[in-house]
């Protein structure tokens, strides 16, 4: 793989190192994206899935859904690009910044993580706010809160909730702070999130995209690599390995 010049002498001089990351990093464990050919969002409605609203309407379906998605995530495993990010503390000061809930990145070891919109293996009640450990629950049904017998969700950020707010700033001073900032597998259309990579580049940092296609923020970045997360990241490792 040929990277751009000026890339790899940023590379090469770069102390801090932020990767901005979404659904697509995780594609190649077996885990869906949300938009594009194969997302959910093709198959079914964000609001009636991924809203207060939707879960106060229906709480079994959006509970069976989410129990669902926990099955499999407990079945793939961190792909390539999760363990590379990983393997460049190695050589870097390494902030993840992900959007995605599916704990990948912790389990293929990355130490310094800000989650914007929650993970899947948390819950908690939304009367008494109580968090509950996943593994007391059985079946598809809802569960109640032992304490006050109200409604347990999972810990995820859905449309019209607010980001927590420690993650958010955490997540996008570090970003503004990076030498360089990679954005990988996302569409970079679900805000504020989006905001984060565009606060990096403003603030000086050099902006890659990695992507398998074009997305909104393509023309704002500095360099724009087409190819799978798990092909490109380990050849960006093998530069830096040889480097130093
Ligand atoms: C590969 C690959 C491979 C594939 N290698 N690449 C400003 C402007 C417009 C709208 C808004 C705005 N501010 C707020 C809004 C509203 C809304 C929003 O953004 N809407 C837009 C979608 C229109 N935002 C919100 O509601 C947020 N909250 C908020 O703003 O609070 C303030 C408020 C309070 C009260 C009232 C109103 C406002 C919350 C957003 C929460 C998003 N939640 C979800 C679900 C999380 C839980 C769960 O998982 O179930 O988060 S939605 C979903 O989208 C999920 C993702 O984290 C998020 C982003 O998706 P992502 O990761 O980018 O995935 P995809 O599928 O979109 O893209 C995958 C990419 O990978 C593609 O580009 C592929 O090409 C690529 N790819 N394979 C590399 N192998
Ligand atoms: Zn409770």
């Amino acid at each position: 793989m040929q990277f751009k010049e000026q890339f790899l002498k940023k590379l090469s001089s770069a102390k801090k190192l932020v990767f901005f990351t979404g659904a697509g990093i995780s594609a190649e464990s077996g885990i869906a994206t949300f938009r594009g050919a194969d997302g959910i969002w093709n198959k079914m409605k964000p609001e009636e899935l991924a809203s207060f609203n939707a879960f106060m309407k229906n709480p079994d379906l959006v509970w069976e859904w989410y129990q669902h998605r926990r099955e499999i995530i407990h079945k793939v495993e961190p792909n390539a690009a999760h363990l590379t990010i990983a393997e460049l503390e190695q050589y870097y000061e390494v902030t993840v910044v992900t959007q995605n809930v599916d704990n990948l990145h912790k389990r293929a070891g990355s130490s310094l993580i800000y989650e914007l919109h929650g993970n899947i293996e948390r819950n908690f009640c939304v009367d008494c706010h109580t968090f509950v450990n996943e593994q007391q629950f059985t079946g598809d049904e809802v569960p109640k809160c032992e304490k006050c017998g109200g409604l347990i969700r999972p810990d995820v950020v859905w449309f019209g909730e607010n980001l927590p707010q420690d993650q958010f700033s955490a997540g996008e001073i570090a970003a503004e702070w990076s030498d360089i900032c990679f954005v990988v597998g996302t569409s970079a259309v679900v805000y504020p999130a989006a905001y984060i990579p565009q606060s990096a580049k403003r603030a000086g940092s050099y902006l890659v995209e990695i992507n398998i296609e074009p997305t909104e923020l393509g023309r704002f970045v500095n360099y724009s690599i087409f190819g799978k997360a798990g092909d490109v990241l380990p050849e960006i490792l093998k530069f830096v390995e040889d480097k130093k």
